[in-house]
């Protein structure tokens, strides 16, 4: 991705080279009065989050930040040191923008509800570094996030009210996004109003506008899945990734890329098209991502790009959570690939 390419800008922002992330939230802000400025604020904090968690991944190996932390999340993964820190980064600086009642993380076992003098409306759930098994092996790894409207943020007392305001379904959420740790670092994300990327530019220190209007190809030609589970899979998922392999007469297979991180495996397959899969399985019912802070985000920005997500049987971005660290299997990308596969799942049914 070459970081001064000039591209064309959403409506509304003159063509530059230079259309920075806090330029383009602020625009964005612009189309929604209402909300007083606050989004901006919020996603400024997340946007100084993910630069922080970039530098420490940046200097890892110098700083000696490779390896376990010593402890467990609440999934019962082993805590990586980089995991500890990214996720104390995205609190602090999330919670000083003033903007949200409650931050859920992968890494914490209950909904953290922020003091009322510090109190904003928005909710937040993150994935703080995803992947983070990738760390110590310097693979792509990154942050996932979704805002929420809270409907009753001041009168959030315990961290059940929190649970209960912040559990729901991706079709609500007002911003979604990743950053991801590669060869560049990027920035994706959503307002509800198309997906745009962004590029760090390590000299400014500054996310610029490379991507805007991200559209998934309709059909893909790339599988992107563990197949080290194919043993445990559901008949439907054997027979659908088998389609991919071994297509009618005239057609080609997918190739298959597997990266083991899915910002990394959802971002390529954002830009080529395809599709990305964690199914459920019988030692995994649920599949293995999280709902709130890996599956709704990324569902909601493929839709965005004109993609579709889904568990096979039900759209992710329908799904009424029930706990905030509930799993769900995925299935998203290519909106022609994912009701293939859907359509497999429907006649196993
Ligand atoms: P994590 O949140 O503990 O890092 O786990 C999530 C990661 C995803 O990034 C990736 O898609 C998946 O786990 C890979 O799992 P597996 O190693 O089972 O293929
Ligand atoms: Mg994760």
């Amino acid at each position: 991705m070459s970081q001064h390419t000039k591209v064309a800008p959403p409506t509304g922002l003159e063509e530059t080279d230079s259309v920075t992330l806090t330029r383009f939230v602020l625009h964005e802000q612009r189309k929604h009065p209402e909300s007083q400025g606050d989004l901006t604020l919020l996603l400024t904090s997340v946007q100084l989050a993910c630069k922080v968690t970039d530098s420490c991944v940046r200097k890892a190996g110098i700083a000696k930040l490779y390896g376990l932390a010593g402890g467990g999340n609440v999934s019962g993964d082993l805590q990586q040191k980089l995991d500890v820190i990214s996720n104390e980064t995205f609190k602090v600086n999330i919670e000083s923008s003033q903007k949200v009642a409650v931050m859920v993380s992968e890494e914490e076992e209950l909904p953290i509800v922020v003091e009322k003098h510090n109190r904003g409306k928005y909710g937040i759930a993150f994935d703080p570094l995803d992947g983070s098994s990738n760390i110590d092996s310097n693979v792509t790894i990154g942050s996932i996030f979704s805002i929420f409207h809270l409907p009753d943020a001041e009168n959030i007392q315990t961290t059940e009210d929190a649970a209960r305001q912040i559990m729901q379904p991706g079709r609500k959420i007002v911003a979604a996004g990743y950053a991801m740790y590669g060869s560049a670092t990027n920035l994706v994300l959503s307002f509800g109003n198309g997906v745009h990327g962004f590029t760090l530019d390590p000299s400014l220190g500054e996310f610029v506008l490379t991507h805007p209007n991200i559209r998934i190809p309709r059909r893909g030609k790339i599988y992107s899945v563990n197949e080290g589970n194919c043993k445990n899979w559901d008949k439907s998922v054997t027979q659908y990734i088998h389609s991919l392999k071994f297509p009618s007469e005239g057609k080609s297979p997918y190739s298959l890329r597997y990266i083991g991180s899915m910002v990394a495996d959802v971002h390529r397959t954002l830009l080529y098209g395809g599709i990305f899969c964690y199914p459920a399985d019988k030692k995994n019912p649920n599949g293995k991502l999280r709902l709130l802070y890996e599956g709704a985000p990324m569902a909601f920005l493929m839709e965005q790009a004109g993609g579709k997500a889904s568990t096979g049987t039900e759209n992710i971005l329908d799904i009424q959570p029930h706990s905030i660290h509930q799993r769900t299997p995925v299935f998203m990308g290519s909106y022609e690939d994912v009701c293939d596969l859907e359509s497999f799942c429907k006649s196993a049914s």
